[in-house]
């Protein structure tokens, strides 16, 4: 073929499936412009994102509609927003998540059923405004699970059914939450089982943050450990992946991701952000360090927050296998829950005017 018929055959081509740089990576392709997040991870995992009622209009709908497969309820579905009194359910949020997700062929991810933060206080009380006993609490804790879970059963696949019960503090093991005050480690296994009950086809976690602390990991592997050699119905553990800029690191994470799943359970990253901050956890300050105050995106917060977001994914990508979903906690850095105390954080894959960063990119060109 000579040159010029040959060039003729590799322009159109090329237009269609766009032009590799040196490096084999395709930086502009047609093929690929409605190709989403959710796309390029189909054979791994599925790609979910936390949602609000409001983000179901509008531009919000659209950038998940597009690019993710899975939606979690950022709050409507906990237990003080869901059951504000004992004789009250307030569904319509929650509701609305169900309904968007059914409409849009989502999968949908329950959260959560007991947690410390975010239960009403009603839950613990007696009419006189004494506390109640264990047999009211479990009893109250045993109704409200039953009624959300059968509710949800032909939307929701899987419920984080309890939410950070161990302690951060290395001498303490369970949190000392209003639950564990009254019942002592056993409401744990109760949840467990009532959510078992009422939808024995549900995928049942146990959802936690800083899972990549080795002690705070040996923890909470000691304690579903237990629950399995006990019976109790729990299938995953779920990371929150609540990260910043300098952790967590490549070898703890996959060292996570390794424990849990040697115990037969599924992992699940079930709130991913990674703040722009350093920090343990969800950018909080380490104690003693200099309150940051800056307010724009700059190169110094992305370059490092591209590293870990490319570590993460490729770690996630090599255990897929073993992870049978990854869920962003929000959907661009417009509104993300680390916004406050004076400053702004940019912990997602879309900018404030939802446009894909460059971080995006390191995450789907692998
Ligand atoms: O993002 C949630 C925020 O809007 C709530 O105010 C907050 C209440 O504690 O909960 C946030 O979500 C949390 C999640 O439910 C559990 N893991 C930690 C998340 C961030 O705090």
């Amino acid at each position: 073929m000579n040159t010029f018929k040959s060039l003729l055959i590799a322009i159109p081509i090329s237009l269609l499936f766009g032009f590799c740089t040196s490096s084999g990576r395709i930086i502009q392709s047609k093929s690929n412009a409605t190709k989403a997040l959710k796309d390029y991870y189909k054979d791994y995992f599925p790609i979910g994102v936390a949602v609000t009622p409001r983000m179901l209009h509008g531009e919000d709908s659209a950038l998940i509609v597009t690019q993710f497969n899975s939606l979690t309820a950022e709050n409507a579905m906990k237990m003080g927003p869901i059951h504000p009194r004992e004789s009250d359910y307030y569904w319509k949020d929650a509701d609305s998540i169900a309904a968007f997700a059914k409409k849009h062929s989502m999968r949908l991810r329950g959260h959560n059923l007991c947690w410390h933060a975010q239960a009403p206080s009603w839950m613990f009380k007696n009419e006189k405004g004494d506390t109640v006993s264990k047999e009211v609490l479990l009893q109250r804790l045993k109704d409200h699970i039953t009624t959300v879970v059968k509710r949800y059963k032909d939307y929701i696949y899987g419920w984080d059914v309890v939410n950070e019960a161990i302690d951060d503090r290395d001498s303490v093991f369970y949190r000392y939450s209003a639950w564990y005050k009254i019942c002592g480690e056993e409401f744990i296994a109760k949840a467990f089982e009532y959510a078992h009950a009422a939808d024995p086809k549900a995928v049942l976690f146990y959802n936690d943050y800083n899972t990549e602390n080795p002690k705070k990991r040996e923890k909470i592997y000691q304690m579903v450990k237990k629950l399995k050699e006990a019976g109790i119905p729990i299938h995953g553990v779920g990371l929150q992946g609540h990260w910043s800029i300098n952790n967590p690191s490549k070898e703890e994470l996959e060292k996570s991701i390794q424990m849990f799943s040697s115990l037969g359970l599924q992992v699940q990253v079930t709130e991913l952000d990674v703040s722009v901050y350093a920090g343990r956890q969800g950018g909080q300050l380490i104690q003693g360090q200099r309150r940051d105050t800056a307010t724009g995106f700059t190169a110094a917060m992305e370059e490092p927050q591209r590293e870990k977001y490319k570590m993460i994914f490729g770690i996630l990508r090599q255990n897929k296998n073993k992870i049978t979903g990854v869920t962003f906690w929000n959907l661009s850095d417009r509104y993300t829950w680390l916004d406050g105390r004076g400053r702004k954080n940019y912990p997602l894959l879309f900018d404030v005017n939802r446009k894909s960063k460059k971080v995006y990119w390191d995450v789907v060109n692998f």
